[in-house]
């Protein structure tokens, strides 16, 4: 197996990026994709392009499943962030934590006010940002799906017109991290300025997506990981996240979409 990562970067800050684990007949096809996506991408066209092609040893692949997936309907981007936020405090995420998370999604996560190429740390009880690198974040890579899943899981997402390569490959990064030691959640929104559909996910509930979790044209977005930060060495987590190879080869249940209430639910 071979991990294929591409990065793109456009007026000297990043501009889009992909990872797969893919055989070795298949990485021609996979880096050919990803230069598409970079030169043809609703943020502009990439200015600078870097591919890294790796092999691994097969016999280090983990295989995983994939989270049940859920849609909870909002009516726009407040209510959106409130059942999201409100979904975090339930798994356990403290205010503090949620706060951060939030507000620096919101401003632009990089010190700079631009997005972040990977996702934040955060602590889940003090909001503290863990991550060594506050703008380059920390790129979880090495994870895909086996061809099978990937045409099970198309089978699975088309009855809700979700199967779209967006949120499959959300759903594959999702899985790895939930899977990750220590992690609480995950809150993400892409950045993507037509794309304004986000999710929460947790080892717990699964993925759950909200259809508006920014206004349409922001071209703001992010991904927080929240974790225990005090339970597990940072190293331990950072190898895992970036180095660790895994294969999803099963499929969650996609449940019927629900209306979020502001009472909860
Ligand atoms: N590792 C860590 N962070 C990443 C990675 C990665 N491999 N890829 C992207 N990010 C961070 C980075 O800060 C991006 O700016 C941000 O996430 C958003 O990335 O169910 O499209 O690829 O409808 O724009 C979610 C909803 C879509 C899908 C997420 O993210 C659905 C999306 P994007
Ligand atoms: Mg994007």
């Amino acid at each position: 197996m071979y991990s294929v990562r591409m990065r793109a970067r456009r007026h000297a800050r990043h501009h889009s990026g992909a990872e797969r684990l893919v055989p070795g007949d298949a990485v021609d096809q996979a880096a050919a994709a990803m230069v598409r996506r970079a030169m043809n991408h609703s943020r502009g066209r990439a200015e600078t392009i870097e591919l890294a092609i790796e092999e691994l040893d097969s016999k280090q692949i983990e295989y995983g499943v994939l989270p049940d997936v859920q849609t909870w309907q909002v009516s726009d981007f407040h209510q959106g962030r409130r059942a999201a936020a409100n979904l975090l405090c339930s798994l356990g995420v403290g205010p503090a934590a949620v706060e951060t998370a939030f507000a620096d999604m919101i401003r632009g996560a990089a010190p700079d006010g631009g997005n972040m190429r990977g996702a934040m740390l955060v602590d889940v009880h003090s909001g503290c940002r863990l991550e060594p690198d506050p703008a380059r974040g920390v790129r979880v890579s090495r994870m895909d799906l086996s061809t099978e899943a990937r045409r099970n899981l198309s089978r699975v997402l088309q009855q809700q017109d979700l199967d779209q390569e967006t949120v499959r490959e959300a759903l594959v990064l999702a899985a790895k991290v939930r899977m990750a030691p220590g992690i609480v959640a995950e809150l993400c929104w892409s950045d993507d300025p037509d794309y304004t559909a986000g999710y929460v996910a947790s080892p717990e509930r699964g993925y759950i997506r909200f259809p508006h979790l920014k206004p349409r044209g922001d071209r703001r977005g992010g991904r927080a990981f929240f974790v225990r930060g005090a339970c597990v060495p940072l190293n331990a987590l950072l190898d895992y996240l970036q180095l660790r190879p895994i294969l999803f080869d099963r499929v969650g249940h996609l449940h019927p979409p629900q209306f979020w209430t502001e009472s909860g639910s």
